[in-house]
């Protein structure tokens, strides 16, 4: 059985988050600190004992503008949740564990008037100096979905393992042979409109997330860009995919059935009967974006 929550997405029964701390940020916006008005902008920070790094990750994405950052948190035995509420972030515990789990969690606590959200990881990974290139293109209603390509940019050693290079030249070579579409990355460090969210109606509860929403976005012809971020190694705490052979052999298998499985079902409109745009705009992105349609 499934209720609908937020703007026609829907939720199972039992499966809803428990928002911890509602309070908004407390952390101050740094003055001129992105080119963008960061109204409305939502970050999602997916975390499982982080603690040495959540904090530093809350604070630095609302000093680059973010109205608010919503962590969630599956369990951990750290003090992750404490520590990045502390740095100014919404706590949200997913009942589920799973990455997927965890981000729809988010998304059924999405304040009103929430424009666009950002999807970054809790481990530092992610540099949160392309925030801006990240989200710069969404805000402005250029793309409605923008990747951070660790592929395009620099991939300090480490950042990247062998099986998860490996993994995006499959993953990519099978959205080029489907879809036609140029892309190099599944990474974690993305943007998308509140619109194109809605009509995603994401559902994978685990590692295919990150495949399902590029796979519906370019099944429904959304505006899908890439732009190339820099990442790092994590430096503390432990992997929970690639660095654990068997996570690294479900996230590959989730991927790549994902991606045909959503190529050849009919994509689904959950979102259409909320704020959804029925089509959308074949517009480019500008140059200024430094950004590529893929
Ligand atoms: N809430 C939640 N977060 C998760 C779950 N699994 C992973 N994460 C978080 O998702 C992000 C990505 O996980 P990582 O362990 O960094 O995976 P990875 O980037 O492939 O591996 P590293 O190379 O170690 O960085 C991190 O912020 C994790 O804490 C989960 O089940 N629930
Ligand atoms: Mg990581």
């Amino acid at each position: 059985m499934t209720r609908a929550i937020w703007r026609g997405q829907t939720i199972a029964e039992g499966d809803e988050p428990q928002v911890v701390d509602g309070t908004p940020c407390a952390a101050p916006r740094a003055a001129g600190a992105s080119a963008w008005d960061g109204a409305g902008l939502v970050a999602v920070v997916p975390a499982v004992d982080e603690e040495g790094s959540v904090a530093g990750v809350v604070a630095g994405l609302l000093r680059g503008g973010v109205e608010r950052v919503i962590v969630v948190d599956n369990g951990s035995s750290d003090r992750t949740a404490e520590l990045a509420r502390e740095a100014g972030a919404q706590v949200v515990v997913a009942p589920r564990r799973g990455y997927g789990s965890a981000c729809r969690a988010a998304l059924a606590v999405l304040p009103a008037g929430t424009r666009a959200v950002v999807f970054c990881d809790a481990d530092g990974a992610d540099d949160l100096r392309s925030l801006d290139a990240i989200v710069r293109p969404v805000l402005r209603d250029e793309a409605d979905l923008v990747i951070g390509s660790r592929v395009l940019g620099r991939a300090e050693r480490g950042a990247l393992t062998a099986p998860q290079r490996a993994g995006n030249l499959v993953a990519a070579a099978l959205l080029r042979l489907l879809f036609g579409a140029r892309v190099t990355d599944l990474g974690p460090f993305r943007a998308i409109s509140v619109e194109a969210l809605c009509r995603l109606d994401m559902r994978d509860p685990a590692f295919g997330w990150t495949a399902e929403m590029q796979t519906k976005a370019l099944r429904l012809g959304l505006r899908v860009v890439e732009v190339p971020v820099d990442a790092h190694a994590r430096r503390t705490g432990v992997s929970k995919i690639s660095g654990r052979p068997s996570a690294v052999l479900r996230a590959g298998w989730a991927i790549l059935t994902t991606i045909v499985r959503h190529r050849f079902t009919a994509p689904t409109h959950a979102g259409d009967r909320g704020a959804a745009r029925a089509t959308v705009p074949p517009t480019e992105p500008s140059k200024e974006a430094a950004c590529h349609r893929v």
